[in-house]
Parts: C-alpha cells; structure tokens; sequence
C-alpha cells in the first residue's frame, strides 16, 4: 500500500475512535415536538416537514442536516423574502440555542424533502433522521399530513353593491 493510502486509513481509524461519546450528545438532548410531513399530490416531485426542536440542554447545538428513505435528498431550507417575492434557499445549518425551542414551520424553516420514492399518503408514517453537528443522530417519525390552504384575506363573499 503506498503512504497515501496509509494516511487514509489512518485518519480513518483515528476518526472512528474520535466519535464523541453518545451520552451528551444533541441526539439524546434533543426534543422534537409534533413532527409531520405535508401531504402531496401524486406526481408532485417534493415535499418538506416540520416540526418543533426543543433544546433543554445548557449549551447550544447544531441541526446540520437531515435524511429520509422517503426522499432522494433532505436539505435544511428557509424563506426569505426577495424583492416582494418569497423565495427558498437553503441553509447550511440550523442553530438551536441552549433552553429555547426553534420552530420549523410552513412559511419559515423546514426540511426539504427533494425527489420523493413513495406516495405520501395523510395519516402513515415517514421516517426522519436528522443530523447533528456533534455527529449524532435523531430518529423520528412523522407523521403525513395534509395542510389546508389559508384563505386569503378578503375573499370573503361580497355583500355590498
Ligand atoms: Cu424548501
């Protein structure tokens, strides 16, 4: 073997013994409170989920991703308004600071579900990691849901003449 692939192998083997140890880490800490994933009609080729992040912890921790079997690829995403026009973008990570819950939310920060390999049908179950920047991970399922359109404001029936 040449001494490139020493080296490899080597930050290899020191990367697995440098895990963190399970026991503090954002996994076991985190709280995910009322996971679930926006129902989609057939066809259409992406979805997202939210939930509520709660840390209990003193110190902060990180959301850096996340992945589902549902999906080819999970990004963190947000939205932000450009120019009157509200856009998504993705974000590279997700701060939850110690004692204080953070909202993944329609119309805010969600987990982009890109290139769906199942029907997403209300009421069944999809699973989620997510991953944190500590290496740890949290498995939650959640549940389909299908989200009712808001009504626009003044679209109320016309009453005068
Ligand atoms: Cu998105």
């Amino acid at each position: 073997m040449n001494s490139l692939g020493n080296s490899m192998l080597l930050s290899l083997l020191l990367f697995t013994i440098g895990q963190p140890a399970m026991a503090d880490s954002a996994g076991d800490i985190i709280m995910v409170q009322d996971p679930y994933v926006r129902a989609v009609p057939p066809g259409q080729p992406n979805s997202a989920s939210f939930m509520s992040l709660h840390n209990p912890d003193e110190q902060g921790h990180v959301l850096i991703g996340a992945s589902s079997p549902a999906a080819e690829v999970a990004e963190l995403h947000t939205h932000t308004m450009e120019g009157g026009m509200m856009r998504m973008r993705k974000v590279e990570k997700v701060d939850l600071p110690g004692g204080d819950r953070v909202s993944l939310e329609p119309g805010g920060l969600h987990v982009m579900m890109i290139g769906l390999k199942q029907k997403l049908v209300p009421g069944e179950k999809v699973p989620l990691t997510l991953l944190f920047e500590d290496g740890s991970q949290l498995k939650v399922d959640a549940p389909v849901r299908k989200l009712q359109m808001r009504m626009k404001q003044g679209e109320h029936k016309g009453m005068m003449h």
